[in-house]
C-alpha cells in the first residue's frame, strides 16, 4: 500500500507505571492523532501494547477530559464549576500560596505527585524545582517501591538487573509476588521461549493469578509469611551443605550469622508459618540451590506488608546464599532503575534553595491533612500524576482531609478524579501524545524519548508549563525555573552523563532521532555483578548490612507477623488489592472499553468462606473493617484460598456502588522499612449487603 503522505508518523513512549515503558507510534492527521500502535524496534515492546494502553486514543480523546481551568462555585465536592482563565488560575493560587507563606510559612504547602507519568520533565522535575524554590512540604515518596528499593541498595549497592531477554538463559525462574501477566506483560513471552527450553517455572503467591496459570509449580504461602519461607528455603540450603561457600567468603559479608539467624527457620516450624508443607519448601530449596542459572524475579507487590522491608531483604540474601549472582540468567530480577540515575542536583537545583522544612509520608495523606502534620498544619495541597483520594491508603480520611474548608487545593489532571472532584480549582493537563518527555525505564535497559504528536487540547498544559507559569506568579525569576521542556531535559541529560560513562554516547540528539536508545552492555558488564564487586561499603554484598542497623533496623534479615495481623478475629479475611489486569492503578479506570472487560467493582473470596457467610456468586456484598467500608460484587472462586479476599485496586470511588473503593477499608500504617505502605497487611469482614453489622 502507498504512504499516506498526510499522515505524519511521531515516535514516543509508555509514561504509565509499568517495568514494560513501551516504545509507541502515534499516526497523525491534520493535528489529530488517528492510530496509535506499539513501535516494532523497541526489543521489548516487540511490536505490542498491553490491553491497557492499546486503546490509547480512547484516553486521549474522551469526552471527558478537562480542556480548561475551572474554580469550584458551591461546595467542596459539590461537582459545580465555573470556567476560568489560566491567567485568574494563576493569579489566585499564587496570591493564596503567599498568603499561606506570610502565615504560616511554605512548609504548609504540601505538594503531592506520583506515577502518572514517570518522565524525567514531567514527573521527575516538576515534582522538585518549585517546591525546592519554595521551601515547600516534601514528600516521603514510600508508596509503592520505597522498602524494596531501600533494601536492595543496601544489600547490592545497586538497583541493577538482568536484561530481560536474558531470561532465556535461566533454567528456574521464581517469581515471587509478582503478576507479570498483567503487570510486566511483555515479560511473559521471554518466560514461554525459557519455558520451552526447559526451564521450570515457578510462582510463589497466596492466590492464583493470570501468571501461575502458566507456571510449572504455584507455591501458596499465606499472606505476608514470605520471610519465614524465604528464611525457611536459606535453613534447606546452609543444613544440606548446597550453598556456595567459596562465593560467599570472597563475595558477602555475614554469612555465618545469617547461617545462625535462618538456624531457627526449620521446615516444620516454616510450614507451621507459612502453610506451605515442609515437603515442598525443601524440595523448592534444593531446585533452587543445584539449579544454574536461577532467576529470582519479585516485584513490588510483595513488600506491601508490614513486614516488607526484612522480607525483600530475606530474598536479595538467597541468590548469594546459593550463589546465582553474578550468572547470566541468574541473580535478582527487581528493578533496572539503578543503571541511570539523574543528576539530582540538575534535576531539583537544592543546592539553590532553601533546606526541605519537613516531609510528610504519602501514605499518611489522610492523617496529615487531618492534624498529623501540625507544625505547621497543611494550608495548601497541589495534586498533579496522582489520584491520592482512590489511591492512596485509608481512603475515608484522605476524603475528610479534602473536605476541610480551610485548604486550599490544587488538582492538575486529565479527568474529574476523585481527587480533583474536592479541588477548589482544577488545571487541565496534557497526555502524553500532547507533550515532550525523556524516560528511563524500571524493567530494561534503553532510554526513550517521546516527543509531542499533538498539540495540546483545548487549554491543556503540561506539568512543566504550569510549574513555570506557577514559578512566574510567585516571582521566581531563577532561569531553571524558566527553561524550555528542551533545555530542561538537555540540562539533566548532560549532568548526569558527566557522571555515567554508558551515557557517553547518548546526546538528546540521538534520542530524538532514534527514540530508544539502549544502554551499552558488552559481554559480561551485561550480567549485574559478574565481576563480584558489589558497589556497597563493603564491596560485598551485605548480608549484615550495618547502614540499616544505623537506622534501628535489624541488620539480619528477619521474619515477623504484621501487626494488623496479631490480633486478627476468626471470622476477619486478610484482603489483598494488587493490580487490576485493564487499568494502572486509577489511570484508565475511566475508560468505558476497558471498564466493562475488567467488570463491576468486585471481590473474590473462597467457596468455604463464602458459604460461611451465606455469599453467592455476584451477589452485592459488605468489605468492612473499623477504617470503612466499601461495596463489591462477590466473585466465588477457587482461585483465592480460604481465609483471603481480592479485590483489584484502582476503581474510582466515584464510579463505583455507594461512592467508595477498596482503599476505604486499606491500612495507612507504615512497614519495617522506608515508611512501605502496607495497603495488603488489611484485615476485613466480608458480609452480604443487605445485612447489617452485628
Ligand atoms: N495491569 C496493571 N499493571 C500494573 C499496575 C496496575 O495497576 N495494573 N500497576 C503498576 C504498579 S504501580 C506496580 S507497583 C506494579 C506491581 O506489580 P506486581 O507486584 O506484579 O503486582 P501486584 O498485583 O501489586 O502484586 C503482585 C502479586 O503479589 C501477590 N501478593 C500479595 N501479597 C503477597 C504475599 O504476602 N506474598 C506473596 N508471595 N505474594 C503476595 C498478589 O496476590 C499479586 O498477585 O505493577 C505495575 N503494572
Ligand atoms: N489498594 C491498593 N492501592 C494502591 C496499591 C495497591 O497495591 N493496592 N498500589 C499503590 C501503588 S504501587 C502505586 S504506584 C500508586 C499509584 O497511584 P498514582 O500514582 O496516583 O497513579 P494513578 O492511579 O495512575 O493516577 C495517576 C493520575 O495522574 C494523572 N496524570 C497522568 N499523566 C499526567 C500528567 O502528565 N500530568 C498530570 N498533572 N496528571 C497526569 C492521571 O490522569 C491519573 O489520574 O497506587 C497505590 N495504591
Ligand atoms: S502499560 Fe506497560 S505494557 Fe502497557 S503499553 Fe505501557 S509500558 Fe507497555
Ligand atoms: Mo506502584
Amino acid at each position: 500500500m502507498a504512504d499516506d503522505l498526510s499522515i505524519t508518523r511521531v515516535r514516543g513512549c509508555c509514561p504509565h507505571d509499568c517495568p514494560d515503558t513501551c516504545a509507541t507510534i502515534t499516526e497523525v492527521r491534520d493535528g489529530r492523532a488517528v492510530n496509535f500502535y506499539a513501535d516494532n524496534d523497541h526489543p521489548l515492546t516487540q511490536g505490542w501494547l498491553c490491553a491497557k494502553v492499546r486503546p490509547y486514543l480512547e484516553r486521549v480523546y474522551h469526552p471527558d477530559r478537562l480542556l480548561y481551568p475551572m474554580r469550584r462555585v458551591g461546595p467542596k465536592g459539590g461537582d459545580q464549576w465555573e470556567r476560568i482563565s489560566w491567567e485568574a488560575a494563576i493569579g489566585e493560587i499564587t496570591r493564596r500560596w503567599q498568603g499561606i507563606i506570610a502565615e504560616y510559612g511554605a512548609a504548609a504547602i504540601q505538594p503531592y505527585s506520583y506515577s502518572g507519568t514517570l518522565g524525567l520533565l514531567q514527573l521527575g522535575i516538576c515534582n522538585t524545582r518549585l517546591w525546592n524554590r519554595m521551601g515547600a512540604s516534601g514528600l516521603e515518596r514510600a508508596i509503592c517501591g520505597a522498602a524494596a528499593e531501600t533494601v536492595v541498595e543496601t544489600t547490592l549497592g545497586a538497583r541493577w538487573a538482568p536484561d530481560p531477554a536474558d531470561i532465556v538463559h535461566s533454567k528456574l525462574v521464581i517469581l515471587w509476588g509478582h503478576n507479570p501477566a498483567s503487570t510486566a506483560p511483555h515479560v511473559m513471552p521471554l518466560l514461554r521461549k525459557a519455558q520451552k527450553q526447559g526451564a521450570y517455572i515457578v510462582v510463589i503467591d497466596p492466590r492464583r493469578t493470570l501468571t501461575s496459570r502458566s507456571a510449572n509449580e504455584h507455591i501458596q504461602p499465606r499472606p505476608a509469611t514470605d520471610g519465614a519461607l524465604a528464611l525457611g528455603l536459606m535453613h534447606v540450603i546452609f543444613g544440606e551443605g548446597l550453598h556456595d561457600e567459596a562465593w560467599l567468603e570472597r563475595h558477602s559479608l555475614g554469612w555465618r550469622e545469617l547461617r545462625e539467624r535462618v538456624a531457627a527457620f526449620d521446615p516444620e516450624r516454616v510450614a507451621a508459618i507459612t502453610g506451605v508443607p515442609a515437603e515442598t519448601i525443601v524440595n523448592l530449596a534444593r531446585r533452587y540451590a543445584t539449579t544454574k542459572p536461577a532467576l529470582l524475579k519479585p516485584a513490588d507487590g510483595l513488600q506491601r506488608h508490614g513486614n516488607g522491608g526484612q522480607t525483600f531483604r530475606a530474598l536479595c540474601c538467597l541468590p548469594a546464599v546459593a550463589g546465582h549472582y553474578g550468572v547470566r540468567g541468574g541473580g535478582l530480577a527487581y528493578s533496572t532503575g539503578g543503571y541511570v540515575r539523574w543528576d539530582a542536583e540538575a534535576v531539583g537545583h537544592a543546592s539553590a534553595c532553601p533546606p526541605t522544612p519537613r516531609t510528610v509520608n504519602m501514605n499518611r495523606l489522610g492523617a496529615a491533612l487531618m492534624g498529623e502534620a501540625n507544625d505547621p498544619p497543611i494550608k495548601a495541597l497541589y495534586v498533579f500524576c496522582s489520584n491520592p483520594a482512590t489511591i492512596a491508603p485509608n481512603a475515608g480520611l484522605v476524603a475528610q482531609g479534602l473536605q476541610r474548608d480551610d485548604l486550599f487545593t490544587v488538582v492538575h489532571e486529565l479527568f474529574l478524579t476523585d481527587t480533583a472532584r474536592y479541588a477548589d480549582i482544577v488545571l487541565p493537563a496534557t497526555s502524553q501524545l500532547e507533550h515532550v518527555d525523556l524516560h528511563k525505564a524500571y524493567g530494561h535497559r534503553n532510554l526513550q524519548y517521546n516527543h509531542a504528536a499533538i498539540p495540546p487540547l483545548g487549554e491543556c498544559k503540561s506539568n512543566w508549563d504550569v510549574m513555570r507559569l506557577l514559578a512566574a506568579g510567585m516571582g521566581y525569576t531563577e532561569p531553571w525555573l524558566h527553561e524550555s521542556a528542551e533545555e530542561a531535559i538537555r540540562g539533566v541529560l548532560d549532568a548526569t552523563r558527566a557522571g555515567n560513562p554508558r551515557l557517553a554516547e547518548v546526546t538528546l540528539e540521538r534520542l530524538q532521532a532514534e527514540g530508544t536508545v539502549p544502554l551499552p552492555f558488552a559481554g559480561d558488564d551485561g550480567v549485574p555483578f559478574a565481576d563480584g564487586y558489589f558497589p556497597t561499603p563493603s564491596g560485598k554484598v551485605e548480608l549484615r548490612c550495618d547502614r540499616l542497623a544505623a537506622e534501628g533496623i535489624d541488620p539480619l534479615p528477619d521474619y515477623h507477623v504484621p501487626a494488623e495481623f496479631q490480633t486478627r478475629a476468626a471470622d476477619e479475611l486478610v484482603l489483598i488489592s494488587g493490580a487490576a489486569h485493564h487499568f494502572v492503578t486509577s489511570s484508565m479506570a475511566n475508560q468505558a472499553s476497558l471498564l466493562a472487560k475488567e467488570g463491576t467493582p468486585f471481590v473474590e473470596i473462597n467457596p468455604s468462606d463464602a458459604a460461611s457467610r451465606g455469599i453467592a456468586d455476584g451477589e452485592t456484598v459488605v468489605v468492612e473493617n473499623t477504617r470503612g467500608w466499601c461495596q463489591l460484587r462477590a466473585v466465588v472462586t477457587e482461585d483465592v484460598p480460604v481465609g483471603v479476599a481480592v479485590a483489584p485496586k484502582g476503581f474510582w470511588g466515584k464510579l463505583s456502588p455507594g461512592g467508595r473503593n477498596i482503599n476505604w477499608t486499606t491500612s495507612d500504617a507504615l512497614a519495617d522499612v522506608a515508611g512501605q505502605s502496607t495497603f495488603h497487611s488489611n484485615l476485613v469482614r466480608v458480609r452480604r449487603a443487605e445485612l447489617t453489622p452485628a
